[in-house]
């Protein structure tokens, strides 16, 4: 079995940390409530992805809230602002001109406007949002499943994950912006739960929060929850994007099956 020690200390320092004082932003009675299932998840991560997948069941949901849950905005974390051209263009033009494109093994390409993925049957769900540094927000999120996306664009028999590459970059690498990525697989693409988010709490998806379009993928941790997304991308392999661990924290480190 693999074992991570970095992201263990990191996660348990996290929770010990954000556990003794309360922070400005997001802060949840149920991080102390979540002792218990941290520890868990904690030592979860030590299993293989085979044996969590076991646990976790392929189509269980991960529990939903009601709005007077919602006790918090939903705290931006990570890139929140990002500043590359393209992304600038697309904020000037007010998203109009955005195409989501679906591309790699996949029948039927697509390229859609937010007007058309608005257009989708959407689904709303009330969720909480556990980071790795050890906070957790709860919030409304409503989108277009992805389930819905992958159907009209026909993924190969063979293709098992679901790549989404970002706008923002995280840093500038020998080759160029190195830019934020993530992955999953297609029983985490095909949950009903997993959506691709045009809006939160009511309102449209806040730049700070992945405008236009950012993932949710409720059974994982938030780094697995791309914003600012640019392409999807269906493959048989992870080794072609980024440094091939899935995902642009996975290459630093991470875990790629990040289930809580
Ligand atoms: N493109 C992109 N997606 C990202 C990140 C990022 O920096 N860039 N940060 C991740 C992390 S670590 C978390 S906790 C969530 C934060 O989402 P929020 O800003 O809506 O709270 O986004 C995830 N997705
Ligand atoms: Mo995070």
């Amino acid at each position: 079995m693999k074992h991570k020690p970095a992201r263990r200390r990191f996660l348990t320092g996290g929770a010990a940390f954000f556990g003794a004082m309360p922070l400005s932003g997001c802060f949840d009675a149920s991080v102390q409530r979540d002792s218990t299932t941290r520890t868990i998840l904690e030592s979860a991560n030590d299993l293989t992805y085979r044996v969590q997948r076991l646990l976790l069941g392929t189509n269980s949901l991960a529990q939903e809230f009601s709005a007077s849950e919602i006790r918090q905005p939903m705290r931006p974390n990570g890139v929140t602002n990002p500043q590359d051209s393209e992304y600038l263009t697309q904020v000037a033009s007010d998203f109009s001109n955005y195409r989501l494109t679906v591309g790699g093994m996949v029948a039927q390409p697509l390229s859609l406007s937010l007007e058309q993925l608005q257009g989708m049957p959407s689904r709303t769900q009330i969720t909480r949002h556990d980071c790795v540094e050890g906070w957790s927000c709860i919030a409304m999120w409503t989108g277009t499943p992805l389930a819905a996306i992958l159907d009209m664009a026909q993924p190969a028999d063979n293709a098992r994950y679901v790549v989404f590459s970002c706008f923002d970059t995280m840093e500038s690498g020998l080759s160029g912006p190195v830019r934020y990525y993530e992955s999953i697989d297609m029983l985490d693409a095909r949950h009903p739960q997993t959506i691709l988010a045009y809006a939160m709490n009511g309102q449209r998806l806040p730049v700070a929060n992945g405008a236009p379009l950012r993932v949710r993928v409720e059974r994982q941790l938030g780094y697995k929850m791309a914003k600012y997304i640019h392409t999807i991308t269906l493959a048989d392999s992870l080794q072609p994007f980024g440094r091939g661990n899935g995902g642009y924290w996975e290459d630093h480190g991470y875990e790629w099956f990040a289930g809580i």
